[in-house]
């Protein structure tokens, strides 16, 4: 038989998966964000199906939490924090049997407080005394205002922490004077729009700190924590990082470093001995324990308003200055291998190396600098011993809002004869800062990759199929494919043994639809759930192994953090395992407000999100599982297929009527809503908008 073109095209066109609704919880705000070490807090924990959420686990053993409370939009938690957990940013999840989410809460090593609203003006503001970590939220058009005195002279730090514990606040900081004139204003001191500011009042009196959001937004999910007082901060560290097993002198660069006492690596990794102490610098003495395993740690200064990044490399470290490399004439010599320290402290400030090779060779220079939320957009460039220039790199590829951004260069390239070349290393638009500290890698390449997962949690359905993203990026001039698997996978889940991930970069579309090259390729690994797979929590690991010139590179594969603009929660996330729930695909989802408005003798509308997973063929019926007196609300047909209804509510009386809605069809329950708090007479607040995007 002929089968007419098109219907054939149809009839073997691939099934394409039908889009699964997120049923899984999704975190948006957590308040406070972040407790002392040593002691107890209850935090509110807000978001969307975090109904039945039956436990809190943090990736430290030295943080613990216990449910209070849940609810479809909230968790109430008490959490303890050891008094030796380390200070900054850990990651924890809810989970419950519908799967879990992941948040981040911020340690600190101060008393808490938190702001007490109205501090809407001047008249409003709030004392605070000092040193201060103050708690607060910025709802729309909120203006936070603090009442504070400063002596003469005196130097004080205020650091707010929004986007770097995951909030979606933009957060502005201004200083004013005692008649409100603004004397400082910082709107985004970090990559990720949190503002700083350091000021040294030249005259003593009482002053005022404003906190807001940026073009006067917010949100009640848009939390700050603000650290002040004449606290050390530490801007960097020179050298930023330090070599395993050896002993390094650390010099810091700051504010208020007069006074420091402990100077600690990671959580209590190494202990620094405070060599010497100034204003705005100091040196410590860290000896690098032997056995930590290369790659980021953080400084943490006692009473420090944040730590700093720090480094921990196999290779022989070097410190240079503007004055030791900053002449053409006159380049650094440094041996291979190496990691050179430095700043591009001044505009137009370059600096300039020199090595040797006696052979030829690939190598690879990289600077890192972004990595550790400097400023500095690094460029190198590599001549040959005549001066030509033969390569050149700025960012490893192109950076668009959809993926990541990397502005660190990460150059491969082969030396074709034994000889002298020279390297240099500034600011890819000539700028330069005391705050633009970079590290430099100079070495023979060993291609080598890292792979991660897109994402740290996800829930899979029983009887369908899930797809894990896997990403591996390509390091010095790895050329391979790269072999991914998973390596223990709850029972009634399988997948394919290996997924090979080929050496082509993944292209993308940008948000203006050009087209971008990955830094790194994306693959799919396809997971099957058995329609009886055990229900419920599964820690899943998954590793990648190539090889290439004949060696054998094995990784871990990592959760990342879901990606976000503007965030500072990027990159790897701090545990190894995939969080993954086998779960029962309901039936229906209904994707309601929390809360809809309605007139007084008028009428109101809740809009709902149908999505229908049960395959039947009969209408749905959506309707009020129970209606107070005082309201009217008539059922709604919805055919099969349909999306979106409308469900009116007459009102007669004023009030908040709590209703949950109901989808039958052929008389039999399909699924509920979760509650909608119906507002009769009030004044009509923002519309909530309904997304299912992470
Ligand atoms: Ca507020
Ligand atoms: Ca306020
Ligand atoms: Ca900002
Ligand atoms: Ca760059």
């Amino acid at each position: 038989m002929r089968v007419p073109v098109l219907v054939w095209l149809i009839l073997v066109a691939p099934m394409v998966a039908q889009e699964l609704p997120r049923t899984r919880p999704n975190i948006t705000g957590v308040f406070p964000h972040g407790a002392q070490t040593g002691g107890d807090a209850e935090i509110t924990i807000r978001g969307r199906n975090l109904q039945n959420i039956s436990a809190i686990d943090f990736v430290t053993s030295k943080v613990t939490a216990q449910v209070l409370e849940t609810k479809h939009n909230l968790v109430r938690a008490r959490v303890h924090i050891d008094a030796a957990a380390e200070p900054g940013r850990h990651d924890f999840r809810v989970v419950g049997p519908h799967g879990s989410a992941m948040a981040v809460f911020d340690v600190g090593s101060r008393p808490e407080s938190f702001e007490k609203e109205p501090n809407n003006d001047m008249d409003g503001a709030q004392p605070l005394e000092f040193p201060v970590v103050l708690n607060g939220v910025i709802r729309p058009r909120d203006y936070d205002y603090f009442k504070f005195t400063a002596r003469a002279g005196q130097t004080i730090t205020f650091d707010i922490g929004a986007g770097r514990n995951d909030s979606g606040l933009d957060a502005v900081l201004s200083l004013l004077d005692e008649s409100g004139v603004e004397i400082a204003y910082n709107d985004d001191y970090y990559w990720f729009k949190d503002p700083h500011l350091v000021y040294t009042f030249p005259k003593g009196g009482a002053y005022f700190l404003r906190i807001f959001g940026t073009g006067e937004s917010g949100s009640p999910d848009d939390d700050y924590r603000l650290s002040a007082g004449e606290l050390p901060h530490v801007y960097h560290a020179m050298p930023l990082g330090g070599q395993r097993g050896e002993s390094v002198d650390v010099r810091l660069f700051g504010v208020n470093l007069g006074g420091i006492g402990n100077v600690v690596l990671g959580e209590g990794l190494a202990e620094a001995e405070v060599v010497s102490r100034g204003k705005e610098s100091a040196t410590v003495r860290l000896t690098v324990p032997e056995d930590l395993a290369s790659g980021d740690y953080r400084l943490h200064i006692e009473s420090a308003a944040l730590p700093v990044p720090f480094a921990v490399s196999d290779l022989p470290e070097v410190t240079v200055t503007t004055e030791s490399a900053g002449n053409k004439q006159d380049a650094f010599p440094v041996a291979l291998p190496v990691v050179v320290n430095g700043v591009i402290d001044a505009p137009r400030a370059t600096h300039h190396f020199s090595f040797q090779v006696d052979e030829p060779q690939t190598i690879l220079l990289a600077v890192d600098s972004y990595r550790f939320d400097y400023h500095l957009d690094p460029v190198v460039i590599l001549y040959d011993d005549s001066g030509t220039r033969i390569a050149y790199q700025d960012d490893p590829t192109t950076n668009s809002a959809k993926e990541p951004a990397n502005v660190d260069p990460h150059l491969v390239f082969h030396l074709p004869k034994a000889g002298r070349y020279f390297v240099r290393v500034r600011d890819n638009a000539f700028r330069g800062d005391q705050n633009f500290p970079y590290r430099l890698t100079l070495k023979r390449a060993e291609p080598d990759f890292v792979a991660g997962i897109v994402g740290t949690d996800d829930t899979l359905f029983r009887g369908r199929e899930h797809t894990v993203i896997v990403q591996v990026r390509r390091l010095e001039g790895w050329n391979t494919p790269v072999e991914v698997w998973a390596e223990n996978l709850p029972a009634g889940v399988t997948g394919p043994g290996r997924v090979v991930v080929p050496t082509e970069p993944t292209r993308f579309k940008g948000t203006c639809a050009e087209e971008h090259i990955l830094d790194g390729t994306k693959v799919e690994y396809p997971l099957q759930i058995a329609a009886d797979a055990p229900l419920g929590l599964s820690r899943v690991r998954f590793r990648a192994r190539g090889v290439m010139n004949g060696r054998v590179v094995e990784h871990e594969v990592v959760p990342r953090y879901w990606f976000r603009p503007l965030k500072k929660t990027q990159g790897f996330s701090q545990a190894a395992d995939l969080y993954a729930t086998v779960a029962d695909l309901p039936g229906l989802v209904l994707g309601v407000p929390d809360r809809v408005p309605a007139p007084l003798e008028g009428e109101g509308t809740i809009q709902v999100v149908v999505t229908r997973l049960d395959d039947g063929t009969a209408p749905l019926e959506l309707r009020p599982a129970e209606t107070p007196d005082g309201l009217v609300i008539e059922p709604v047909t919805v055919r099969p297929g349909g999306t979106l209804a409308d469900v009116k509510v007459s009102a007669s009386a004023k009030g908040s009527f709590p209703i949950i809605l109901e989808g039958k069809t052929e008389g039999k329950l399909l699924g509920r809503s979760h509650p909608i708090m119906i507002d009769v007479g009030a004044a009509p607040e923002r519309r909530e908008v309904v997304t299912n995007d992470e």
